[in-house]
């Protein structure tokens, strides 16, 4: 018997998940299929960054006289078109907007859920050719119908239906969750298709890799400091130092620190009391991801996934990654703390 070794597809995958659930009427299968959409077109972009120069620099226009946008902004317009388009979500909050964008048109307004994205995260990273990424997240609406409103988003993480990413690296994958684990799919540019390359994909319950802006060692408080010296191999005898891995883009910290075990802290600074990465947009969607696949996201004190959001853009400290590094950290802040209270 020959084995069949055909690939699934992002969308075939989804719609044979629906069967698993009777009530099931495939909105959100549709909605993922809008992000991958949209995801497509973006990477495209994404691959031709390096040719801005030759087909016109940003911000200018290019040979035809069409104007030439900025990455960021580009990928932040076809995310919330594709969206609006699709007729899956009511709502869009985006890093790259103050306020959530409401979609009124007949069939939108009624739908059932809500989008929060950073279309484009690492934008330090985005001219230089370092991998970049987005990140989603839905929640069904609160509000019964009609016009979406704040309180649909303002939703604590572990209210999350879905939630995932996408990284434009060395190859392009979508890597998502729906609270039944993690999967994710490699795009194949031969056919245009996302295809499930990694199921059920576990993160190691350790690992050996700290991300952390170590540049900024000055301004963090003593118990991260104390958690990198212990990363150093400096706290305890006989203990091989950790490698420390740092991109400074979130999803590909994040990713890589998923597939190889590992640990992603971006703590309060002095400058920022709050730490820089948003909850919405960034910390819990990367958190449901890492939960699901068997790791952990903490503030420091506190599951990410139980932050109570006040604002759209809130801003906290995280720690995540492989369970027993994010719990070795926290007993340092802990430690720390209580030092520095006592
Ligand atoms: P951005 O939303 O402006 O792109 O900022 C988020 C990024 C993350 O991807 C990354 O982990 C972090 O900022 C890096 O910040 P820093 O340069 O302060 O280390
Ligand atoms: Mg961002």
């Amino acid at each position: 018997m020959v084995a069949d070794k055909r690939v699934i597809t992002l969308e075939e995958y989804t719609i044979q998940k629906q069967k698993d659930f009777p009530n099931a009427t495939g909105d959100l299968s549709k909605l993922l299929r809008d992000i991958g959409l949209a995801a497509k077109i973006v990477n495209k972009q994404v691959n031709k960054a390096g040719l801005v120069d030759i087909l016109g620099t940003t911000g200018g226009n290019n040979l035809h006289g069409d104007e030439v946008k900025k990455l960021d902004i580009f990928a932040n317009e076809e995310f919330i078109s594709s969206l609006t388009h699709g007729g899956q979500c009511c709502g869009i909050a985006s890093e790259e907007n103050e306020e959530f964008i409401v979609i009124n048109d007949e069939i939108s307004r009624n739908a059932k859920y809500v989008v929060s994205i950073d279309p484009l995260d690492g934008s330090s990273n985005i001219d230089v050719n370092v991998s970049i990424g987005t990140i989603f997240s839905i929640y069904r609406r609160l509000s019964f119908s009609g016009s979406c409103v704040l309180e649909d988003f303002l939703q604590k993480g572990t209210q999350q239906v879905a939630a995932g990413y996408i990284i434009y690296g060395s190859s392009t994958m979508m890597v998502y969750t729906t609270g039944y684990g993690v999967n994710g799919f490699t795009l194949d540019p031969s056919i245009g298709e996302f295809c499930l390359s990694h199921p059920d994909i576990k993160t190691p319950e350790s690992g050996k890799m700290y991300s952390i802006n170590q540049g900024n060692f000055v301004n963090f408080e003593e118990g991260i400091r104390n958690y990198i010296r212990y990363c150093e191999g400096r706290e305890e005898k006989d203990q091989e130092p950790y490698s420390l891995r740092y991109i400074g883009s979130m999803v590909a910290d994040f990713h890589r620190n998923l597939i190889n075990g590992g640990i992603f802290i971006y703590p309060k600074t002095k400058s920022r009391p709050k730490g820089k990465l948003r909850l919405l947009y960034e910390c819990n969607p990367l958190s449901f991801v890492a939960e699901q696949a068997g790791g952990k996201a903490s503030n420091g004190f506190k599951r990410i996934l139980e932050i109570e959001p006040l604002e759209l853009h809130q801003r906290t400290p995280i720690l995540i990654g492989s369970k027993s590094m994010v719990e070795k950290a926290e007993e340092f802040i802990a430690a720390g703390t209580e030092a520095e209270v006592s």
